[in-house]
């Protein structure tokens, strides 16, 4: 069934063009101060898209120099709120006015379908403006009673310059996660986009500024982790720092800010949640979610269903349908309608899924279908299954990233819920059962974020989203995202008159 030759023999044109390559800041496009760029690929053929300015400490201290002017001097965190949510709802429309453009660069530049680009990531994008512009004028603080006669006050201010580094699975929704708080809360941001995708974020913040975004408010720097990123993390003048991306990176933002000025950090990272399938499961739909919770996406999601414990009982016929389930993905351009799965964004991460598919069969699992790259060109890789996946086999217990499902037997509960937790990691789980108990118990039992049961993936702006353990610190959308992105401060005024 895989063909040999090219994965994509005449790479659909996408229909919009690579015009912004440059920095953002402070309302204008700029070159980088080292006039260096790097290449920015479609992973479709690995041929080059366009070259990108390349940023590195200099081009941060520019940004934040004028993040911070516009900050301390505003006029953005001292105009009224409602100006800020009318920007942001006006950002929220130019959105959907521009979906099918950005649309096409977001999968022209990551290599995923672009009916999920166009039908569902931007509308996800324009949704959380929305929400989050309903937030800025519903932020306020308290006033709270005593043990002494004086009037107290908690003010609840933005916290300064934001620096936020961004992934490049999902480029825009990770954009509207960091930015969409942040702006609400009266912010100014410098935002490091991934060295792979920096192409949607540069549009996205141009259309910000037609909507009426003050010029050095939002500054994005395209550039590599170790130079712009770590720049970001490490500025004494950067008050908030925010990651996504894998756990090891994480851990090096965390040292800078600690070694630097002692920035708050809130860290979005790696997982490898499980996807328990009871005996109870309608096996279909339990394949189908299963299947979903993996494949999505290339595999390339923080929250994959990456451990599918199967009860003994139904296992024998889930793995034949999970089997048969990747076979008919449809893997080729994602610009072609009906496409399921596109290329992995790269070289490096396409070696490392070929790696891990190796571990797992040096390792004694039962390759059920798939196991190769998918043609000789671009980074597409088979839809992969394995069976009779054992807890201690590296597949078992690394982030693969890819498209490569892992399937564990188990017996009861008791012991699914001891396996699930043994992982340093804890961002999600899925529970697939009729059972209400079972839910119930499943669901206050597994160490994750989030537990999404009978379903997975769902990812209202309202929900909060952040991992236990090793797979992060803090959490982001819903109302837990504004306290990320604030300060907390106490006026304490003596009484003149207590009597009253
Ligand atoms: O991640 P990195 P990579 C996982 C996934 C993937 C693995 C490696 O398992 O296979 O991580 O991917 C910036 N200081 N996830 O190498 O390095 C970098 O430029 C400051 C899970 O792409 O974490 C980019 O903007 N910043 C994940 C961002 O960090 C640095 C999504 C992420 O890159 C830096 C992506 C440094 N020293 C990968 N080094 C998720 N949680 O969704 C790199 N960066």
């Amino acid at each position: 069934r895989y063909s040999t030759a090219a994965a994509v023999e005449e790479p659909i044109t996408p229909p919009v063009q690579a015009i912004y390559t440059q920095h953002l800041i402070n309302g204008q496009f700029v070159d980088a101060a080292s006039g260096k760029t790097f290449p920015t690929y479609d992973p479709r053929t690995e041929g080059v898209i366009a070259h990108v300015a390349e940023g590195d400490a200099e081009d941060i201290n520019r940004a934040v120099a004028a993040a911070r002017k516009a900050f301390d001097e505003g006029p953005w965190p001292k105009m009224t709120p409602y100006e800020r949510s009318r920007i942001l709802l006006r950002f929220a429309d130019l959105v959907e006015k521009h979906n099918d453009e950005l649309a096409a660069l977001e999968t022209w530049n990551n290599g995923k379908p672009y009916e999920q680009s166009a039908k569902s990531e931007l509308p996800m994008l324009s949704r959380l403006f929305h929400y989050y512009a309903g937030w800025a004028d519903k932020i306020h603080g308290l006033t709270v009673p005593g043990d002494s006669n004086h009037h107290i006050q908690v003010l609840h201010e933005p916290i300064g310059v934001a620096g936020q580094i961004i992934p490049w699975n999902f480029p825009l929704i990770m954009f509207a996660w960091k930015v969409g708080p942040a702006l609400a809360c009266g912010n100014t941001i410098v935002l490091k986009t991934a060295e792979q995708t920096p192409l949607t974020a540069l549009y996205a913040a141009k259309l910000f500024h037609e909507a009426g975004l003050p010029p050095g408010v939002l500054n994005v720097i395209s550039g590599y982790g170790p130079t712009a990123g770590a720049a970001l993390a490490s500025h004494m003048d950067v008050d908030k720092i925010a990651f996504t991306g894998s756990t090891e990176t994480g851990k090096v933002v965390l040292e800078l800010a600690a070694r630097s000025n002692l920035k708050p950090v809130t860290l979005e990272l790696g997982g490898k949640s499980p996807f328990i399938v009871c005996e109870d499961a309608d096996v279909d739909k339990a394949v189908e979610l299963a299947h979903f919770a993996l494949f999505f996406n290339q595999g390339q999601c923080c929250c994959a269903g990456s451990r599918t414990y199967v009860h003994e009982r139904v296992y024998d016929e889930f793995i034949e349908k999970s089997k048969a389930r990747a076979k008919r993905r449809v893997v080729g351009d994602p610009f072609k309608k009906g496409v399921e799965q596109g290329p992995q964004i790269d070289s490096e991460q396409f070696q490392k899924v070929l790696r891990y598919i190796r571990s797992g069969i040096e390792s004694n699992a039962t390759l059920e279908c798939g196991g190769d790259r998918f043609g000789s060109k671009g980074y597409f890789i088979q839809p992969t299954v394995f069976s009779n996946v054992q807890d201690d086999m590296l597949i078992a217990k690394d982030e693969i990233f890819g498209p490569v499902q892992s399937i564990l037997k188990f017996k009861n509960l008791d012991e699914v819920i001891q396996r699930a937790n043994t992982t340093r990691y804890g961002l999600a789980a899925g529970v697939f059962t009729k059972n209400i108990d079972t839910a119930n118990t499943l669901s206050r039992a597994l160490r994750a974020g989030t537990v999404w049961v009978n379903c997975f993936d769902v990812f209202d702006a309202a929900i909060p989203f952040g991992g236990y353990k090793m797979s992060g610190i803090g959490r982001e959308k819903g109302i837990y995202s504004l306290n990320n992105y604030l300060q907390v401060k106490a006026v304490v005024t003596p009484l003149k008159n207590p009597a009253w």
